[in-house]
């Protein structure tokens, strides 16, 4: 089902992969290569405490709560600490600006070299671990505009300005995916080797699969038109699948297809779900894999964001089962 590019059986890591793609721009400097290592090595640093997280009793709240008012879970802490001390170190870094840090770390600024600005999620989904769910961090990457005085305002760029954006889902297995707008790619770790290696280039999302992916819990409190689409979906002899942590939502859509969906509702008028380092990430990944993504009225990665933790709806996957749910929400567009 999955399509793409399956890589022969040589051993190709994420490290050769960013050289190889530095190698494409010449005169590239390294300093983006530096900031994939660094995330590279804080994923694999967050998945062996997430594969210990029960045995080391760091499982749930840290007893303090995020700037979204949610409680902090202890690994969300650990995952926040593990990618400032990996990314805090590389040069090339403006600002770092995390989920659970309520304002942007600034590193440096564009005259002392700051080249790029970082954004994640640093374990999306982190609630399902006590119950053994997959868990992800999602990564965000955009160019700092050392004009702008402001960490929060340097940050606000539309999606489609990011350079490279994508998420590590710590499941059965690790895998990382990436893209640097030139298609997908899905690396696979592997614990033995300790590097994470090419399994799939070009990753492309299937056009169309009759599944769809929303908490149906909160139906009656999405707006009419989300609602009209679900009946129609469930009219249509759709499926649904839910696992309730975005990484591992998306990734299976991304391999098998089908359209993820958070609408807004009365508790959350824009919908739940961030737009920075969230939407964003998830939108570049599915438009590159020749997917869609959409909160309603427009493209996500047109969307001008104006607050760092601003949310939005994400209506993302599938090209034709996106269009399907746009038809019912945006009839116009
Ligand atoms: P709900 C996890 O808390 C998260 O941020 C995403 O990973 C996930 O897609 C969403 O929230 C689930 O939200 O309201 O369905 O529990």
């Amino acid at each position: 089902m999955t399509t793409g590019e399956s890589v022969p059986n040589n051993l190709y890591s994420l490290q050769s992969h960013i050289l190889a793609e530095e190698s494409r721009h010449p005169g590239a400097s390294g300093d983006f290569s530096w900031i994939i290592s660094a995330i590279s090595l804080a994923g694999k640093a967050i998945a062996h405490r997430v594969r210990r997280a029960r045995l080391e009793n760091a499982l749930g709240d840290e007893g303090s709560t995020n700037v979204q008012g949610e409680s902090q879970q202890r690994m969300d802490v650990i995952a926040n600490e593990i990618l400032m001390r990996c990314l805090g170190t590389r040069a090339s870094i403006a600002v770092l600006a995390s989920e659970e840090d309520e304002e942007p770390t600034i590193l440096r600024r564009g005259s002392d070299g700051g080249k790029y600005c970082v954004l994640f999620d640093p374990l999306d989904g982190s609630s399902t671990l006590d119950a053994n769910g997959a868990v992800g961090t999602i990564f965000s990457i955009l160019r700092n505009d050392a004009a702008v005085e402001s960490a929060e305002a340097t940050i606000c760029q539309p999606g489609r300005q990011q350079v490279a954006a994508g998420y590590i889902l710590y499941g059965p297995s690790t895998a990382f995916v990436i893209t640097t707008g030139a298609g997908v790619s899905l690396f696979e770790l592997d614990p033995f080797v300790g590097s994470f290696i090419l399994v799939k280039r070009d990753l492309q999302v299937p056009t169309a699969n009759r599944v769809y992916s929303v908490n149906e819990a909160y139906t009656q409190s999405f707006p009419a038109e989300y609602q009209s689409y679900l009946s129609w979906a469930h009219a249509s002899k759709y499926s649904s699948r839910y696992i309730g942590s975005l990484c591992a939502d998306v990734h299976r859509i991304l391999l098998n297809g089908g359209v993820f969906l958070y609408p807004p509702t009365i508790s959350h008028p824009s919908g739940k779900l961030r737009l920075l380092y969230e939407g964003n990430p998830m939108a570049m990944i599915m438009e590159q894999a020749g997917g869609l993504s959409s909160c309603g009225a427009q493209p996500t990665l047109d969307v001008q964001p104006t607050k760092l933790h601003q949310r939005v709806p994400l209506i993302l996957g599938s090209r034709d089962e996106v269009q399907a749910v746009l038809r019912h929400v945006a009839p116009r567009s």
